[in-house]
């Protein structure tokens, strides 16, 4: 558990974090080594939370990918429950890519709330579908996000929101403990082991869920470009690392720290089964279809 200088208050760089209660959750890590806040259900007021990003004029894109059978499959479960839990309150854009725009389903949406869809190509291989996402997001931050949001958030399609999933996330880079690792030690990550690799690594602060990152605009660009930048050397190279695009984002956040660090709260998987420290679910995996998806 991290020990605090002075008191029990984490002094960041933003008022709202200065009210974050470090040692209310007595059972979990609450603060990184480099003293990146790891936000746990009871550590904060929601409340405090969504009126200082209102005053302060934040605002948010949410990027997601539904492509070929991905799209019939997530991405309404998804975007509906997002209209109930995902930063109500703020400004949100969902920048949805896909390679069929015609059948982004309708959806009722909030105030202060829209929808741009965007043709992307469908890879072949599923591997260049979820690593190419880096290029995808880095293009769409440069061309479009930068001028009219403060943050973005990049989720995988297959969940669904369950809980509130608030301004209490914002930070300047955010990342996301994954939910089978938070508690095993660092010697089972599945980092990538091959020398060969960009993404190979030895060791790590934590194994981070590609499902969900985010962050300032301009901290989103540096990670999506590093990422991809990474993911096309390796191409040259002949190499694929082992998770995909996941392992280049551990790699780069592990040079770069995260500001923020969501505890698995906000993206649970109900198989693990109970959790005592698990006392709000925030967002779910949905269960994989790979009987309809697979399927071709
Ligand atoms: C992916 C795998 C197998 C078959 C299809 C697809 C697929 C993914 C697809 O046909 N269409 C599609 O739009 N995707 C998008 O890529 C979609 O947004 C999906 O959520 C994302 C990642 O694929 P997913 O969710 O099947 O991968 P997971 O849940 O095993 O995810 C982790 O590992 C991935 C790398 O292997 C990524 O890093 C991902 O962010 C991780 O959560
Ligand atoms: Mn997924």
């Amino acid at each position: 558990k991290c020990s605090l200088e002075s008191g029990n208050m984490l002094v960041l760089d933003n008022r709202v974090d200065a009210t974050l209660d470090l040692r209310s959750r007595s059972d979990v890590l609450t603060c990184t080594t480099w003293r990146a806040p790891i936000i746990w259900d009871g550590m904060f007021d929601p409340d405090l939370y969504d009126e200082t990003h209102k005053k302060e004029g934040s605002s948010v894109a949410l990027t997601v990918f539904a492509v070929g059978r991905y799209l019939d499959a997530y991405l309404e479960a998804f975007l509906t429950s997002s209209e109930r839990y995902f930063m109500l309150g703020l400004p949100v854009t969902y920048y949805i890519f896909t390679d069929v725009p015609e059948k982004v389903p309708g959806i009722k949406l909030g105030p202060q709330r829209n929808i741009k869809v965007f043709k992307v190509e469908r890879h072949s291989r599923w591997q260049d579908i979820s690593m190419m996402r880096m290029k995808t997001i880095s293009d769409v931050i440069e061309s479009d996000i930068r001028h009219h949001f403060t943050h973005v958030f990049c989720f995988d399609v297959d969940q669904v929101f369950a809980g509130r999933f608030g301004s209490e996330a914002l930070g300047d880079s955010v990342a996301l403990l994954h939910a089978y690792y938070y508690r095993l030690p660092r010697q089972l990550f599945t980092y990538d082991h091959n020398r060969n690799s960009k993404a190979f690594m030895v060791t790590g602060d934590f194994y981070y869920h590609a499902a969900v990152f985010g962050g300032t605009w301009k901290s989103v660009k540096a990670l999506t470009d590093a990422c991809y930048q990474s993911i096309m050397e390796d191409k040259r190279n002949n190499v694929e690392a082992l998770w995909h695009d996941e392992s280049h984002l551990n790699k780069y956040l592990w040079l770069h720290k995260p500001s923020r660090v969501l505890s698995p709260e906000y993206c649970w998987d109900t198989s693990i089964g109970y959790r005592s420290d698990i006392q709000v679910t925030r967002l779910l995996w949905a269960p994989k279809h790979y009987n309809n998806i697979l399927r071709t």
